[in-house]
């Protein structure tokens, strides 16, 4: 059976969720959220670490948004959480504290240009030789952040300056450039890693277009993008109705410790609950020209940000050339 239209094989698949008052196609809201029509194609790639560069490049390119197991052993995970730990000063039982309004999660900071420690992480041989592909001979690395016991709940896109910025390579209207951000979700052996939900195919609005009409999705892109407003709505009106019908279109990519989400900045997407305790690491790359090289040179100052990027150069991000040569000129 084809899937040209899923309307046409289920009847009718959008019915709101408006929490057990109605039913919701066969159940109720009880074991049921409604459907995700997004779920009756792929949306996302899964590869392994020994897959070919090549391959997972083709899937990044079809998906814009690849799981890369095994990047990393349950150690280095782990290594991983523990200087995530480090950076955000809060241990995986201070959850529990945050959990009762007892404290802040944390999410900030650019680890790598201050911490070593990080780059073998940004700069991991998987991740670079699939990164250096997607991008070319001119990426470089432009954004790290440490997240614990943070979760982005609400739909967004990273980089809007330049995916939302009308005539921009990075615009969604018609994108020809791309900003890669590589999550990765950290944890100790035998601990869930982390999961990144996703509107699949938002981050062009025409392969949006097409991929929504191949499913029966009539709701426009932007409605998407009205998630975080939404939620802000809930401690006050207590209606759930919206947030569910956006929700149920979100597909969930789930990852183990060590595992990593190779994705697009402009494509809409979201954290978890924030459930249990949660750890991240996250870095971004971009090819260096007239849009980002005022943005990546900002961030350069100190003496191991330079050294960083001599770093990244040494290891094929060409970038960082470009990127030293600006710096020097301040
Ligand atoms: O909380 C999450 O897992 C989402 C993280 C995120 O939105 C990001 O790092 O850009
Ligand atoms: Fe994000």
């Amino acid at each position: 059976m084809s899937l040209t239209n899923a309307e046409e094989i289920t009847g009718e698949i959008f019915i709101p969720s408006a929490r057990a008052k109605r039913r919701l196609g066969t159940f109720f809201d009880e074991f049921s959220r409604g459907m995700n029509p997004f779920g009756l194609i792929p949306t996302f790639g899964v590869a392994d670490a020994n897959t070919p560069v090549a391959e997972i490049v083709r899937l990044f390119d079809k998906f814009n948004i690849v799981k890369v197991r095994g990047v990393y052993s349950a150690k280095e995970s782990a290594e991983l959480q523990r200087l995530c730990i480090l950076a955000s000063k809060l241990k995986p039982l201070d959850y529990l504290k945050i959990f009762k309004g007892e404290g802040r999660g944390f999410t900030g900071g650019s680890p790598v240009l201050n911490n070593k420690n990080f780059w073998p992480y940004a700069a991991n041989k998987h991740v670079r030789e699939i990164v250096q592909k997607i991008l070319g001979k001119n990426a470089t690395e432009f954004g790290s952040s440490v997240a614990a016991h943070y979760s982005a709940r609400g739909i967004h896109r990273d980089y809007r300056q330049l995916c939302e910025k009308a005539g921009s390579a990075y615009h969604v209207s018609n994108p020809q450039k791309r900003i890669v951000r590589v999550l990765h979700y950290c944890a100790s052996e035998n601990m869930q890693g982390g999961m990144l939900g996703v509107i699949p195919f938002s981050h062009d609005e025409r392969l949006f277009a097409e991929q929504s009409k191949r499913v029966g999705n009539k709701r426009p892109i932007e409605w998407f993008d009205t998630h975080r407003d939404e939620l802000a709505k809930l401690r006050t009106t207590k209606d759930f109705s919206v947030v569910d019908e956006i929700d149920r279109h979100i597909v969930w990519v789930a990852t183990d410790p060590g595992d990593v989400l190779i994705t697009n900045s402009a494509m809409l997407h979201c954290g978890e609950h924030m459930m249990s305790p949660r750890y991240f690491f996250v870095s971004t790359y971009t090819d260096v020209n007239s849009e980002t090289l005022p943005m990546a040179a900002a961030q350069v100052k100190s003496e191991t940000a330079k050294e960083y990027h001599r770093h990244l150069l040494s290891l094929g991000f060409g970038g960082s050339k470009a990127l030293l040569k600006e710096v020097e000129k301040k």
